[in-house]
């Protein structure tokens, strides 16, 4: 088979087109739930959710762990000239898009082609991929949703990029930065992210945090402020983990980005892009992450996976969980969705899963966890008294003195005075074990 697609080669052969054959389907490679023009809640299921591949977990990812190597060989790796053994690469690539039936895909500058320590050369390498890349992108529909610079794997980043304490090392992370935004304008990226894989500390007897926190405040108006200059209309995402490779990074979690973005005046540019697996290492739930992001206007994008609930790590495993995941749409429906990004499945199959067909599983029972959870949140928004129950929780600041409360109109004195002319207050449930019930009925 040979066309602009997949090149001169297959490289999952075998497996086809895969589509959707609904829930009764026993067909291991085809969706039982993920039917992108099923209408949910006013939009189709392929627009809600955006669902985009990572390049670096599919594509470039060994299998390799600290305690051995490489179990995945790729027959795209095999060339010695970097640019055309990038190039079949991104042929794999997109024969896999193309196959799965994603609109998305998502990468990081040295997932497209291997960089050296020539800025120039690298650059160089880069837009020959972008060239090549584009008429991937026009031959197939699919899109990138957001690009990225790797800034944590090259030993000159072992002390950070924008937060080291060596000048010399944050400049070389701008012009990373500097050819991901040019490739990510050029392809029509939609946004942009910036996980700060080492932006944080080892030890805080070697570390001057303040100093290291201003300069990462520098650096992101610097990279948004050339972005905008090139016409760059998208949004910035950055995606909070609280360790993993550092001990400590400073993009803790949600909250502390928060705090971040308004301290440093970047709000209006800036939302996140949240994953599950660096929610549960933070110790919250991801859907108290999205919560945050959604009441504060910042919930632009998802990175879907999950961890282990035995060891903690960032395993970044494929989603599984329905009763998780319908929590996660609960929230997404009732904040209105995603702003500007989707849900790009950052997770890799295990080491030992060694078919190609295994790429193509994880990502399907990825795909139809989300699906079918989105359809069982707007059914119990639909027709339960989910939201009855909850809005009757807080029905004492609706009227009377609560509502004065709320409106900011009683002091202390007005609160105390209240407390003594309504006398002990009644206990009232919670209900948590309804709703819990509540849920499982519905899925
Ligand atoms: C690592 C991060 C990374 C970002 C992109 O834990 O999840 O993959 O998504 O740099
Ligand atoms: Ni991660
Ligand atoms: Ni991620």
């Amino acid at each position: 088979m040979a066309s602009i697609l997949t090149g001169d080669k297959e490289y999952f052969k075998g497996v086809g087109q895969i589509k959707y054959e609904g829930p009764e389907s026993d067909n291991p490679l085809a969706y039982r739930w993920y039917d992108e023009n099923r209408v949910v809640a006013g939009k189709t299921l392929k627009e809600h959710l955006k669902f985009a591949t990572a390049y670096w977990h599919s594509f470039v990812g060994s299998g390799a762990d600290p305690f051995g190597g490489q179990t995945h060989v790729f027959p795209w790796d095999e060339k010695s000239d970097v640019i055309e053994r990038a190039k079949d690469k991104m042929d794999a690539a997109f024969e896999f898009f193309t196959k799965i039936g994603f609109p998305y895909y998502c990468f990081h500058d040295v997932d497209v082609v291997d960089y050296g320590n020539d800025i120039n050369e690298n650059d160089r390498r880069l837009q020959a991929l972008v060239e090549y890349a584009k008429e991937k992108q026009a031959a197939s529909g699919i899109k990138l949703l957001w690009g990225t610079a790797n800034l944590f794997s090259h030993k000159r980043y072992m002390n950070g990029a924008s937060t080291n304490p060596d000048f010399h090392v944050l400049a070389h992370g701008a012009a990373q930065v500097k050819s991901a935004l040019d490739a990510t304008i050029a392809l029509g990226g939609e946004n942009y992210v910036f996980w700060g894989g080492r932006e944080g500390y080892m030890s805080l007897l070697n570390t001057d945090m303040h100093r290291e926190i201003e300069h990462f405040a520098k650096f992101l108006h610097a990279a948004k402020d050339y972005a905008r200059k090139q016409g760059f209309k998208g949004n910035f995402f950055i995606e909070p983990k609280p360790c993993e490779p550092t001990k400590h990074q400073y993009d803790y979690d949600a909250a502390t980005v928060l705090g971040f973005l308004q301290k440093y005046d970047l709000m209006n540019d800036f939302k996140l892009n949240l994953e599950v697996n660096h929610a549960t290492l933070a110790g919250h739930t991801f859907q108290h992450e999205m919560q945050v992001a959604a009441d504060n206007g910042l919930l632009g994008s998802l990175d879907a996976n999950r961890g282990d609930a035995q060891n903690g790590w960032d395993t970044d495993q494929f989603p599984n969980d329905i009763n998780e995941v319908t929590e996660y749409m609960l929230v997404l429906l009732q904040s209105g969705g995603l702003q500007g990004g989707g849900v790009n499945f950052d997770a890799k199959i295990r080491r030992n899963s060694t078919d190609p067909a295994d790429l193509f599983y994880a990502h399907i029972g990825g795909a139809d966890v989300f699906a079918r959870a989105l359809i069982i949140a707007d059914n119990i928004l639909q027709k339960s008294d989910y939201k009855k129950i909850r809005a009757e929780r807080y029905a004492s600041y609706d009227s009377g003195k609560g509502k004065e409360f709320e409106e900011g109109k009683l002091t202390l004195e007005d609160l105390r005075a209240y407390a003594i002319e309504a006398g002990e207050p009644a206990v009232i449930s919670g209900k948590q074990e309804y709703l819990e019930n509540l849920v499982n009925r519905y899925i």
